[in-house]
């Protein structure tokens, strides 16, 4: 039937084909098309019985299967395929239609093509979407930029398929204008680099130090998962680390390569805290730890390096070893939120999108990957006080760090004597410590500036530039 589809979803891929069946199952009517035509009906051989779907082979027919405003889903790989769909369909549609891009699209990527279809009148909604295939289907958290009006037309279908926090609230918002969406969406993959990372270290610390096997690393990671770090990832963690390997009945972490993947928005996030001037030091510590894991010529060639074997603590002390590596994990999320959300607002004031801190907490307790009661906190701390300068100065946070830090530099201690590599704790504890310095080595650093390249400096007791005559008479002068 024409013209009677409320949403299509062009990439009929595994994201594609889970959303589709999503919006199939909360009861819409959905439009399907794939440059493959072979994908459209699996879809709809396999599926067909979850909803009312069209299948449609060419762009024409897929346009003319949806309603008016038309809502056009493009769930196709990243980058070059989604300027090659845009291409496609734009020609197609009418004024007030919109595009919907659910891929992992650069923000700035998303902001030229919503200038470019704004003025044919299409509102072009870049939307992130996180929560994999599994989320797909069964309710991700979304996060959709574009304009007001396109989400007054969009929301209530997204609210219906996405994930619910905790509280029955729908894991969507949106985000604000143009590329909000998908910055947002970036700078959650970001932390969730940052948060996989710090698991990570403390898995490590846990073994070498502490002396536990994957096993009762299992455990320990169970047990957390009751307290303040219930995730998602703590709970997966435990997954993995419990599992065997079934062909040669040892722990599965110890039969595969220890050389990590990433595929882009990690390093996008890093890419723009350093083009924004925000110090996002621990996810910038979570995308090099991949980075460096994936070095194996290199890692080969220095691992006769002089330094200390870790020696695993004996049974009585490696109890109390792990409380604190829980002490330090917690302080270190903390920190890499706080660097998150501090990007997220550096962006909202670069790009003018007004974003809500408070909402995107809220949105990310159900269906992402970093999906946390943790973040139940955050939404509070921004309630409370919408223009927090930091989480780190919310009370309850400062009070949480506070009565971490012993333990967090204890462990630090532990990692550093034994050889034991924590960049993420590390940092996050040396971003830490940097906030609450009184000074820092930054005014050396003007110094050095002013003595090489006259770069000059100002002053702690008067206003003004000021520059060193440093080859001359070291009398200073005004810049
Ligand atoms: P892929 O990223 O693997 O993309 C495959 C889809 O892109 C297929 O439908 C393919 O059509 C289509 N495609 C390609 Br490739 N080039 C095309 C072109 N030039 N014109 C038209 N279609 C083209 O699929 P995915 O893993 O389902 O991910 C879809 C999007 O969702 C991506 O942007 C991804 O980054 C994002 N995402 C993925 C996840 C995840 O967990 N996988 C999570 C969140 C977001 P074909 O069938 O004809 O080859």
């Amino acid at each position: 039937m024409s013209n009677s589809a409320q949403i299509g979803v062009t990439g009929l891929a595994v994201m594609g084909r889970n959303l589709a069946r999503n919006f199939a199952r909360n009861g819409y009517t959905v439009a399907l098309h794939n440059r493959t035509a072979a994908r459209t009906h699996a879809l709809v051989e396999e599926f067909g019985h979850e909803g009312d779907f069209v299948a449609t082979e060419t762009a024409k027919e897929f346009v003319e299967a949806l309603e008016r405003p038309r809502r056009l889903m493009i769930m196709v790989k990243a980058g070059e395929p989604t300027d090659a769909v845009i291409q496609e369909f734009a020609p197609l549609l009418e004024p007030g239609d919109m595009i919907i891009d659910g891929g992992n699209a650069h923000f700035e990527d998303t902001r030229r093509r919503e200038r470019d279809l704004r003025g044919q009148g299409i509102h072009f909604v870049g939307t992130g979407v996180s929560g994999g295939e599994e989320g797909a289907l069964n309710g991700p958290s979304i996060m959709p930029g574009g304009s007001k009006e396109s989400y007054a037309s969009l929301g209530p279908m997204l609210e219906k398929i996405s994930a619910k926090a905790p509280d029955g609230s729908p894991c969507v918002t949106h985000c604000g204008p143009d590329g909000a969406g998908h910055f947002v969406k970036m700078v959650h993959n970001g932390i969730e680099y940052a948060d996989m990372q710090l698991i990570g270290e403390a898995y490590q610390l846990l073994r070498d130090v502490a002396g536990y096997s994957p096993a009762q690393i299992a455990d320990i990671f169970r047990t957390w998962n009751t307290g303040r770090l219930d995730s998602y990832l703590i709970e997966i963690t435990a997954e993995v680390l419990s599992h065997v390997d079934a062909a040669t009945g040892k722990p599965f972490v110890d039969v595969v390569q220890d050389r990590a993947e990433q595929k882009g928005t990690g390093r996008w996030t890093v890419q723009i805290a350093l083009d924004l001037g925000v110090p996002v030091s621990g996810i910038a510590e979570a995308v090099f730890a991949r980075s460096l894991s994936g070095h194996a010529d290199l890692r080969a060639a220095s691992r006769e390096l002089a330094g200390p074997k870790a020696k695993p603590l004996g049974e009585s002390e490696a109890g109390a070893f792990a409380d604190r590596v829980e002490q330090a994990l917690y302080a270190s999320k903390i920190v890499s939120y706080t660097q998150g959300f501090h990007e997220i607002s550096a962006g909202s004031d670069q790009y003018d999108w007004d974003i809500d801190l408070g909402a995107i907490s809220a949105i990310w307790r159900g269906g992402c990957i970093i999906r946390a009661a943790f973040l139940d906190r955050i939404r509070a701390a921004y309630d409370a006080r919408p223009d927090l300068p930091s989480l780190l100065s919310d009370e309850t946070f400062a009070q949480e760090i506070a009565a971490a830090q012993d333990d967090w530099r204890e462990v630090l201690v532990a990692a550093t004597r034994q050889g034991v590599p924590a960049p993420g704790f590390s940092a996050a504890l040396a971003y830490y410590d940097a906030l609450r310095a009184d000074r820092l080595p930054a005014a050396l650093t003007q110094g050095q500036r002013d003595f090489f390249g006259a770069h000059t400096y100002r002053r702690v007791d008067r206003e003004g530039s000021f520059h060193t005559l440093w080859g001359g008479d070291r009398s200073e002068v005004e810049a």
